[in-house]
């Protein structure tokens, strides 16, 4: 059974990376006041919610920013305590598996005892009736995969750091829930992607790089593991539910997947032939390398640049990870049944949305080079 949510409040940690601009958005459109966490930078880093920001001298905006930072609990509790939401989403994390590996100790604190300053503060304000926790939990828990597919009861054995911090901050969520009856859950989310995933995941480093390739901007793809599997999804498919898993009467956990598999290498097979190139893999391991089996005219982009022959995917070890998870494949039968969820979104309209982000981006490069702009310079 589905609760009202007419004016609740919301709180998002990570608001600034892919989930967090997709759930703003979706809240919003609810009719939720949305509060976002977002961290200091020397850069600007509100790139994926610039459309969705209110100017803060105007009176009665719905969308507002707090710096806070997962690593400090002090500005978690006079955020919460300021905001009283009726809903946090613990979307924050240093969520790069590989990156995890150099910066083990940033990513448990973030990723494993971030989760729990919240939960603590939720405690100690003395919100534990009204405020409800999702946490964004991982299909890398599965890591070394004990059964397949996988689904809620599948035994956890993470990989990396990263998936250990998680694996932390599952636990410490079911524990509140069960301490001190707490409305906290976790959503067991499998891989998510759209055109705002970070330039250094798999998938957006193929999207982008096809598309750079195909303009003549770029040489060659290089990539890792191209055998490991994956069940990709859409953001905007999975942000829906970590609304829905609040919604509900009864905390639970759930995994988030659509049930399909494919490789890196399918991955890159499908971006390039969006833009009408063929490729053909061969080697193994270090040596594997993809080359242009064909070019074809596609509707609306210029003929790919590159040339029958040409190698333009190769592997790079450097992008191995001393320990790897091979394959991941969920089973999303118990959010199909309790919470009417099916994912909308196939692989190949994934990869086709996100190649025609990275296109267009790109052709506007193209475009801009071509015209012969020159940066002024005072110093030529
Ligand atoms: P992103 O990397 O795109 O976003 C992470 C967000 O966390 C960014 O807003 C980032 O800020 C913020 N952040 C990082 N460290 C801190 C910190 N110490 N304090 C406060 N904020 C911080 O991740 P996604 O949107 O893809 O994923 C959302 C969550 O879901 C993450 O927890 C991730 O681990 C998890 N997840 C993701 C899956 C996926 O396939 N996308 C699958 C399963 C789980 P900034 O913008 O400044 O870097
Ligand atoms: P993952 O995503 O580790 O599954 O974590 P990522 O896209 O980084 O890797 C997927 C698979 O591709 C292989 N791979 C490469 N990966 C990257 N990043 N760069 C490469 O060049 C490359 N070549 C091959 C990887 O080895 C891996 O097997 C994501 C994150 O969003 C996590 O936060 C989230 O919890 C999980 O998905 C579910």
């Amino acid at each position: 059974m589905i609760v009202k949510n007419l004016n609740k409040i919301a709180l998002i940690t990570g608001v600034t990376g892919q989930d967090g601009a997709y759930l703003a958005e979706f809240l919003l459109k609810k009719g939720y006041e949305v509060h976002g966490i977002k961290r200091r930078s020397s850069l600007f880093n509100t790139d994926r919610i610039d459309h969705l920001y209110e100017d803060p001298h105007v009176d009665g905006r719905r969308f507002i920013l707090h710096y806070g930072d997962l690593t400090d609990s002090t500005s978690l509790t006079r955020i919460i305590q300021k905001v009283q939401p009726d809903e946090i989403y613990n979307l924050a994390a240093q969520s790069h598996v590989a990156v995890s590996f150099e910066e083990p100790e940033y990513t448990a604190n973030a990723d494993g005892i971030g989760a729990l300053r919240i939960l603590e503060a939720i405690r100690i304000l003395g919100l534990t009736k009204k405020t409800r926790f999702y946490q964004a939990s991982t299909s890398e828990l599965y890591g070394l995969v004990q059964e397949i597919p996988q689904k809620e009861t599948t035994p956890f054995y993470p990989r990396s750091p990263y998936a250990v911090a998680k694996l932390y901050a599952y636990w410490i969520t079911v524990n509140y829930r069960e301490a001190y009856g707490m409305y906290a859950c976790n959503g067991v989310l499998f891989n998510h992607e759209s055109p705002l995933r970070g330039e250094t995941f798999v998938t957006r480093k193929i999207t982008r790089a096809i598309s750079r390739i195909a303009l003549g901007m770029q040489d060659c793809l290089y990539l890792g593991n191209l055998s490991a599997l994956r069940d990709w999804g859409h953001a905007r498919d999975y942000i829906e539910m970590q609304w829905l898993m609040l919604q509900q009467e009864q905390a639970e956990d759930f995994v988030i997947a659509t049930g399909v598999q494919y490789s890196v290498r399918q991955f890159v097979d499908f971006a390039a032939r969006e833009l009408g190139i063929e490729l053909t893999f061969g080697g193994e391991g270090d040596a594997e390398i993809g080359t242009v089996r064909a070019v074809h005219p596609v509707d609306g982009v210029i003929k790919a640049q590159c040339k029958v022959g040409e190698v333009i995917v190769r592997v790079d070890p450097r992008y191995y990870r001393p320990t790897e998870v091979e394959t991941l494949l969920g089973d999303p039968t118990k959010a199909r049944e309790k919470l009417g969820w099916t994912p909308r979104t196939t692989l190949p309209e994934l990869v086709r949305e996100m190649v025609e982000a990275d296109y267009n981006t790109a052709r506007k490069d193209h475009l801009v080079k071509q015209a012969g702009f020159q940066a002024f310079d005072h110093h030529e």
